[in-house]
């Protein structure tokens, strides 16, 4: 099948090879999508460059001040509860929900919903807000990524960064002179440090210390960075977003990096990520191992009780009147849930975009909607789970089919980590 040595072959290659692979296995659709968003990426060459710190260090103002427009909401209190990405365009900000509905706002109206006051442990169901501005910064193509703090007093936040982390191909990562770097940004660091291809280190609110106090930070800082980044070169970019300070220094770098090694920081940071999805797909493929080897009393109990949470869908879709695109999302997420529970897998479905005042699917399109998600579900389960399947030569063939996949997986990923096998 292979038309060369894997450790011959360029980043793209592999990308391509993992998704030939997982595409057609139910197990790990959620990750085959995955890699097909690298894939995207790989071919776009949109570098996307997140902000991550603990909270208050001035991520959100700095942001600003690189955009060059005040479009995010900053605060003596911790303000970002939510992921914000900003792109290249006309000025304009939507609120994307979990549930697939996407929202128009007007800028002053943000912090409704990125507040930890005002939306506190995201009540409102926020995934992301995407906001546009003309900013020379973004020109190229560029996504910039504010995000809530490590280590804030909710734990999904420190999860959020976690997340973003592993989505964004460059970090600028904020400290700042009025609190020594602690225990919490060097965990951060150690476990994510894998995951970006590039790190750009800064220092911010300079503003407040003499030249003197800075000089002491920054020794202190370079040495603890270069031990945990385990490299000589760690750069730190003394800032101030109050007054504008070192800012061009730390944006001429990121965009001299982005415009000349885009390739380079691309192809490190997908070879990063496709390395952590394939690990997943290998733990989920565990997964459908040991549901495979439930006994059947085990596995009958669980499939009944996912059959009685299929018929409260289709009631429930039953008695529905209206919003029917937002309910099939919600019944998505909340069969996935389930999925989750019982059988301790990942089971994976695209939540569509519902823009805002776009008039809904009908009741008919709604209700076989309802109908192929619930048929579908069962029957991707019965398959995947070999359930009262009693002919050997399939059960065999399935086992088999399982094992070459992760073998397979695990082949490029030692090829990507450099592992010998
Ligand atoms: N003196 C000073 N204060 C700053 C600076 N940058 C941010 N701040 C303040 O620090 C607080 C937290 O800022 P914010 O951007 O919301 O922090 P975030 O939680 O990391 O996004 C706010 O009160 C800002 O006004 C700076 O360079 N100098
Ligand atoms: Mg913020």
């Amino acid at each position: 099948m292979l038309s060369k040595p894997i450790k011959e072959m360029t980043i793209l290659e592999k990308t391509n090879m993992a998704y030939d692979l997982m595409k057609d296995d139910d197990a790990v659709k959620g990750q085959a999508a995955q890699v097909e968003t690298l894939l995207e990426k790989l071919k776009s060459e949109d570098i996307t460059v997140a902000v991550i710190g603990q909270f208050k260090r001035g991520k959100s103002a700095l942001a600003n001040r690189i955009l060059g427009d005040d479009v995010l909401p900053v605060g003596i209190v911790p303000i970002t509860s939510a992921v914000t990405k900003v792109r290249y365009g006309k000025r304009q900000a939507e609120v994307h929900y979990e549930n697939g509905v996407v929202e128009p706002v007007e800028f002053e109206r943000l912090h409704e919903f990125i507040s930890e006051q005002e939306n506190s442990n995201n009540e409102l169901g926020v995934q992301s807000v995407e906001l546009k501005t003309p900013s020379k910064f973004l020109k190229n193509g560029l996504t910039f990524v504010d995000t809530p703090g490590v280590g804030s007093y909710h734990k999904n936040n420190t999860e959020v960064a976690y997340e973003h982390m592993k989505e964004s191909d460059a970090v600028i990562f904020l400290l700042s002179v009025d609190s020594p770097i602690n225990q919490i940004e060097i965990d951060f660091l150690k476990n994510t440090k894998e995951f970006a291809a590039k790190f750009y280190f800064a220092v911010n609110k300079i503003d407040v210390v003499s030249e003197a106090e800075l000089k002491a930070y920054t020794d202190y800082c370079g040495m603890l960075l270069k031990q945990l980044m385990g490299k000589d070169d760690v750069r730190l970019f003394p800032v101030s977003a109050k007054t504008g300070q070192g800012i061009d220094d730390l944006k001429d770098a990121v965009l001299r990096d982005c415009k000349k090694n885009t390739r380079e920081i691309m192809e490190a940071s997908t070879a990063k990520k496709l390395a952590d999805v394939i690990n997943s797909a290998a733990t989920q493929l565990d997964f459908y191992w040991s549901a495979m080897n439930l006994e059947y009393k085990e596995l009958d109990k669980r499939f009944a009780a996912i059959n009685k949470t299929l018929e409260d869908v289709r009631s429930k879709a039953d008695a529905c009147e209206g919003n029917f695109d937002v309910h099939l999302n919600e019944y998505k997420l909340m069969l996935s849930e389930t999925v989750k529970d019982l059988f301790g897998m990942e089971y994976h479905y695209e939540i569509d975009t519902v823009r805002y005042g776009v008039i809904d699917m009908d009741r008919e399109d709604f209700l076989k909607n309802v109908d192929d998600l619930c048929d579908d579900l069962t029957k991707t389960l019965d398959r995947i789970l070999l359930y009262r399947e009693e002919n050997a030569y399939t059960v065999c063939h399935r086992i088999n089919a399982i094992n070459r996949l992760s073998r397979n997986l695990r082949r490029i990923r030692d090829s990507l980590t450099g592992e010998r096998r």
